[in-house]
Formats: structure tokens, C-alpha cells, sequence
């Protein structure tokens, strides 16, 4: 995993320090030395995670954080506030600034790799539902402050699995007024319990003394029912090594022993937002998006979706440097298919192109029906070699078995012509890479159809 870190801290030997440790580990290091070039970088540098130092002269870490976390081009990306003093008060103060995490100086090497890889896996996950959102929103299905608004409301239901009974009544006690609170002492007891019900966070201890809590944090993270549930564990005060292993499997967030009552209520409230903001894009996307964006007959995204979606998928090839490829098919004599044996049957056809389509792209193709007999495919990280592969299948699953139609009455031999092109400059349009795309299609219908044309280099 690489992501851009961006390090803020007044004192050029920490800076370096930080930026060192992190770049071994690949990770890409960009830096400032106080609030206000902090604030800017945090703009322009678009961080996957931002590591901030909290006494700095003029603007001080918890203000950087505010600002951070109250405007849109940034709420939304991590920060780990990095502290000299290693108190409870600094740290409800950061939290309440919108900190997601804190580091104390000397900074643990284990605890900052686990820290950072565990909140960029999130951030990435974010983006991506995120980037997805804003495609919707931008055809006027749904408001991402409306979203963001209803995610910091309602009770939530959360799951504390502590066999120690004073601490688990002190943690329930904390969390009641604003949650439903279940406590259960044994792991395997909550294993079911969980599979059963439906939480909105799981609090751990991962000392328990009858039962495994990495294990069931474990499986937690492996089913899929609750891959995505968040995971605040409770950890003894020095026991890195257990964290690590809990940070590496996937869980968010994590407390020191003695547990400190507002940074858990803080650091509980922190994960639930984020877990309702998530189901929130989730839902909106499955419910409206699917019926506003696809096209009734192939159930394929329709013309409207893709070329909105596809300048938001141009930008983000650009943006990091990454190939892109797309195809054009068309249905050859498609219009004769119609004219003998009927629209209906050429509907069928129309339909089980789809499906054929469908079954020979990957997850993360934009498969969809452009106009009438007329696809395309969008294929993110691909070169044009690659997609020519694509190209091939796709053109071969089409011409290799005939279509039954007209319910089982009719067989018929399709095929198609495929037009390949790929992104050559980072300022292309949508336009110019479709045109391209058309131009190579019109080849591959000349040279004589049932065949696969990229265009020329
Ligand atoms: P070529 O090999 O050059 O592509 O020839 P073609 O016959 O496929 O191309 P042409 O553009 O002449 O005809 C396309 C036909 O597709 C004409 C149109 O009636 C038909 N068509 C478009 N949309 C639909 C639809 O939704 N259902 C059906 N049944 N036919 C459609
Ligand atoms: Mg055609």
C-alpha cells in the first residue's frame, strides 16, 4: 500500500525524522513547518493522511485541525495529532478539533506504520464510495450534506465484549446515553451474537482472560456480514505487539488502559459517524442510483451515467499517473436482425449481449449500453494491450455461440466489431478519447466487422 503522507511540525529535525521512517516504507512524504502551509498543503498536495504536531508557535496543531476538519476539500482526510505530552486532556482536545488519532513523541516506529496503514486502508475505502457518490449527486440523486448531516444523528448500537465486570459497567455507563448498549463477557458468545444482529461497533478487549479477542476480531473482519462494522479495542498500556497485530487485521481504532471516559465517548462517536456516513452512500447507491443509472433493457449503466462517471475516472487515471483504456462495440447488421425477425427479438438480442458483456469484464470495468446497439467498456489501470485482450474475448464470446431468442424459438448468429483506444494525454476529454474509440470502430466495420481495431499508435 502506498499513499501521500503530508508531515507537519516546527522543528526541521522532527520533520526529517518523520519523513525518513516513512519513506522507507514507500510511502510518498510531503511536509510543512507551520499551520498556515500546512493548511495550504493539505489543499493542494491531496494527502491520504496528515501527521500533525500540536505545540507550534502562531497557529497551534488543535486550530490546524479545525480548520482542517470544517472545510470540504479536507474534512475528510485522517489526522494524527503528534504530541509531546502524553496526556488525556491534549488528547479530548484534538478529538474534539476532528483528530482521528494521536502519537506521542518519541514516536513508536511499530505503533506510526500500523497507525497510518490502518487510517489510510479507511480513507481509501471513503474516497472510493465517495467518488461514487459525487457521480450521483452530480445527476441529482442524492446531497452529500444531507448524508454527512443525517451520519451524526440516532442512537447507536454497540457491542462491548469485556470479561473484566467493573470496567465493562464503567465503559456500558459511558456509551448509554447516546447508544444501546450490549455487554458480553466471551468472545465466542459475541461471535454469535453478532452474526445474528446487527451492531453499529464492536468495542473489544483484546486482554480478555477466558476468551481470544484478536480472534474474534479476526473473524470480524473476515465475514462478510461484518467486514465492514468498526472495531474499537481496548489494549493494555504497553502491550504493542498485541495492537499491531489488531491495527494490521483491520480494526480502526484503539484505547490504552486506564480507559479515559471522554476520549472513548469521543473516539466512539468519531467511528459511528463514519460507519453511518458509509451505510448512508451505500444505501443511496443501491436503492437510487441503480434505477436512475442503468439501462432498463440490459441492466447495463446507462449513456448518461458512464460519460459523467467516465471524466471523474479520466481525472483520477491523470491524477496518478495511471493507463486507462476503453472500448466501443457495435453489433454488426444489427438493423436486418430487426427487420426479419422483429423488434421483440431484436430486444433479446440487445439483452443478451448484456449478459455476455457482463461476463467478460472485470469488477471495476464500466460496462454500459451507449445507444441503441452500441457498448462501451471504460477499463481504469489497463493498457491499450491488455484491453485488446478484452477486446478479443469479448468479440469471441459473442461470435462463439449462437443466441437463442424469442423464448427457445430462435438461434442466431451474432457478432460485433470492437474499437479500442487508451488515455494519451492527462488533459484529454471525454470526447476525444470516445472519438478516437468511434474512429478505430469505423475501421474494424470497414476491414470487414466481427473483429477487434485499436487505434493507430
Ligand atoms: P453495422 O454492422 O454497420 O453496425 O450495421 P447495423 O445494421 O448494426 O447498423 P445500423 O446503425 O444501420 O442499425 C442499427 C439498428 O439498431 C437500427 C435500430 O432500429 C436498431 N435499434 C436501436 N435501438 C434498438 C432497441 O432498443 N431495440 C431494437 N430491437 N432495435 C434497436
Ligand atoms: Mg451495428
Amino acid at each position: 500500500m502506498t499513499a501521500r503522507v503530508l508531515v507537519v511540525d516546527d522543528i526541521p529535525a522532527n520533520v526529517k525524522l518523520l519523513e525518513a521512517k516513512l519513506t522507507a516504507e514507500y510511502f510518498d512524504v510531503s511536509t510543512a513547518t507551520n499551520g498556515l502551509e500546512a493548511l495550504e498543503a493539505a489543499v493542494s498536495e491531496k494527502p491520504d493522511i496528515i501527521l500533525l504536531d500540536v505545540m507550534m508557535p502562531e497557529m497551534d496543531g488543535f486550530e490546524v485541525c479545525r480548520r482542517l476538519k470544517s472545510q470540504p476539500e479536507t474534512q475528510h482526510v485522517p489526522v494524527i495529532m503528534v504530541t509531546a505530552l502524553d496526556q488525556p486532556t491534549d488528547r479530548v482536545t484534538g478529538l474534539e478539533a476532528g483528530a482521528d488519532d494521536f502519537l506521542t513523541k518519541p514516536v513508536d516506529d511499530i505503533a506510526l506504520m500500523a497507525r497510518v496503514r490502518s487510517l489510510v486502508r479507511l480513507k481509501l475505502m471513503t474516497d472510493e464510495l465517495r467518488l461514487r457518490e459525487a457521480t450521483g449527486s452530480k445527476l441529482g440523486l442524492m446531497d452529500d450534506a444531507e448524508a454527512l448531516h443525517r451520519a451524526g444523528k440516532g442512537m447507536g448500537r454497540v457491542l462491548v465484549v469485556e470479561d473484566r465486570e467493573t470496567s465493562a459497567r464503567r465503559i456500558a455507563d459511558s456509551l448509554r446515553e447516546s447508544n444501546r448498549v450490549t455487554i458480553e463477557s466471551d468472545a465466542r458468545e459475541a461471535l454469535m451474537r453478532v452474526n445474528g444482529e446487527d451492531f453499529d461497533l464492536v468495542v473489544v478487549s483484546l486482554s480478555l482472560e477466558r476468551s481470544d479477542g484478536l480472534r474474534f476480531c479476526s473473524h470480524l473482519r473476515s465475514e462478510e456480514r461484518t467486514r465492514n462494522t468498526p472495531i474499537l479495542s481496548i489494549v493494555e498500556n504497553g502491550d504493542t505487539a498485541r495492537l499491531v497485530r489488531a491495527l494490521d487485521m483491520g480494526v480502526n481504532d484503539y484505547l490504552m488502559r486506564p480507559v479515559d471516559r471522554n476520549e472513548l465517548t469521543a473516539r466512539v462517536r468519531t467511528q459511528l459517524k463514519r460507519k453511518r456516513y458509509q451505510d448512508l452512500l451505500r444505501e443511496n447507491l443501491q436503492l437510487s442510483l441503480e434505477m436512475a443509472i442503468t439501462d432498463p433493457l440490459t441492466g447495463l449503466y446507462n449513456r448518461r451515467y458512464m460519460e459523467s462517471h467516465l471524466s471523474t475516472l479520466v481525472q483520477r487515471a491523470a491524477d496518478r499517473g495511471k493507463p486507462m483504456s476503453l472500448l466501443i462495440m457495435d453489433i454488426d447488421f444489427f438493423k436486418s436482425v430487426n427487420d426479419t425477425h422483429g423488434h421483440d427479438v431484436g430486444d433479446d438480442v440487445l439483452r443478451e449481449f448484456g449478459i455476455r458483456l457482463q461476463q467478460n469484464v472485470r469488477g471495476i470495468d464500466l460496462a454500459c449500453r451507449f445507444g441503441g446497439e452500441e457498448f462501451v467498456v471504460v477499463m481504469p489501470d489497463t493498457d491499450v494491450a491488455f484491453a485488446h485482450n478484452v477486446a478479443e474475448r469479448l468479440r469471441k464470446s459473442i461470435a462463439a455461440t449462437p443466441f437463442v431468442v424469442d423464448g427457445g424459438e430462435k438461434s442466431l448468429d451474432i457478432t460485433a466489431s470492437i474499437g479500442i483506444t487508451s488515455l494519451h494525454a492527462p488533459d484529454e476529454s471525454v470526447d476525444q478519447l470516445l472519438k478516437r474509440a468511434d474512429q478505430a470502430l469505423y475501421r474494424a466495420k470497414r476491414e470487414g466487422r466481427n473483429r477487434v481495431v485499436s487505434e493507430a499508435a
